[in-house]
């Protein structure tokens, strides 16, 4: 019933505008004025006016950054997201001024050339100069930062090759819960697939693999060692999930049918990271990230990044995946 009201209200609000509007030009008409045509006095009102909405668009964005800078992540806790963290910082510095620049100027110029009666447009086409100027500029500054950012890309889409000089995990996401498997005494996964989900082996694992047989899996949290790479593969076993891990600068997409993959290095245990964050309870986190169906946002699972020696501790107390 509201919306109907609403609908009607808003209709109305139209009519009587257009009616209104109608009744102006009338009068005009009658004066033998031309409702249309702007004065100078108008034209420097809607200038002014333009440098009033650009003073508070501007003040509407130094607030935002000023109210939301407070949900910053922390420091980055991997390798890698220090470099992510710095492309970051680098990218604002260049845009912010640009947008600053090119948003007064605009508003600046409907201020100053609003309309005037004694001033003639000039007609200008073209200029190769200006065009080159615009053109190359911020394509140099944009190859810069892609450069940067694709060397960064590379060094946690390259898989690690040397079976010793990493951990392997694979995080298979399924609505609406995450599991965590472990390559075991072995240093390899042992085969899996969908059509091999029947009971308590509920990802899929294939038992008569001999690479599986020592695997590891794991729910609710799984722990990571410090310092050492960490090579992981995503599976999903329904929609397409997202393995989010915030604090360490990394995300990919868990997609049905095929395995995706990165690497990083957890520089800081979780200890650490309390004492910086000045929170006894913090926890690293790995989310879904890609809203999957009702239980998306319970998604979860709590990573500890803890010293190799508690690591192996942990990790000998884990039940292998064939007895
Ligand atoms: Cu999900």
């Amino acid at each position: 019933m509201m919306t109907i009201i609403v609908v009607v209200a808003v209709i109305l609000v139209v009519i009587a505008g257009s009616q209104l509007l109608k009744i102006a030009e009338l009068r005009a008409l009658s004066k033998g004025e031309l409702i249309y045509e702007v004065s100078e006095k108008e034209g420097k009102q809607s200038g002014l006016l333009m440098l009033g909405f650009f003073a508070a668009f501007m003040a509407f964005f130094a607030w935002q950054m000023w109210s939301w800078y407070g949900l910053k992540l922390p420091v980055s806790a991997s390798a890698h997201g220090v470099d992510t963290d710095w492309l970051t910082g680098a990218t604002y510095a260049v845009i912010t001024p640009v947008f600053i620049l090119t948003n007064g100027l605009l508003f600046f110029f409907c201020f100053k050339y609003s309309y005037s009666s004694t001033r003639k447009a000039t007609f200008f086409s073209h200029s190769n100069k200006l065009e080159m100027i615009w053109t190359i500029a911020p394509s140099l500054v944009l190859t810069v930062l892609i450069l940067m950012g694709l060397s960064n890309w590379n060094k946690i889409m390259t898989p690690i090759a040397d079976e010793d000089d990493r951990v392997l995990i694979e995080l298979t996401g399924q609505q609406f819960t995450w599991t965590a498997r472990y390559a075991g005494a072995d240093k390899k996964l042992g085969r899996s697939h969908v059509t091999l989900i029947e009971g308590v082996n509920a990802t899929g694992v294939d038992a008569t693999d001999d690479n599986a047989k020592d695997d590891k899996l794991v729910k609710g949290e799984f722990h990571l060692p410090v310092g050492m790479p960490v090579q992981f593969v995503f599976r999903s076993l329904d929609a397409i999930h997202s393995a989010y891990m915030p604090h360490f600068r990394s995300q990919m997409n868990c997609v049905p049918g095929i395995t995706t993959q990165f690497n990083f290095v957890p520089t800081k245990t979780t200890e650490e990271m309390r004492k910086i964050t000045n929170n006894d309870e913090f926890n690293y986190v790995l989310l879904c990230n890609k809203i999957c169906g009702a239980a998306h946002y319970n998604m979860q699972m709590d990573i500890v990044v803890e010293s190799q020696e508690d690591y192996d501790k942990w990790l000998a107390e884990q039940k292998t995946f064939v007895e």
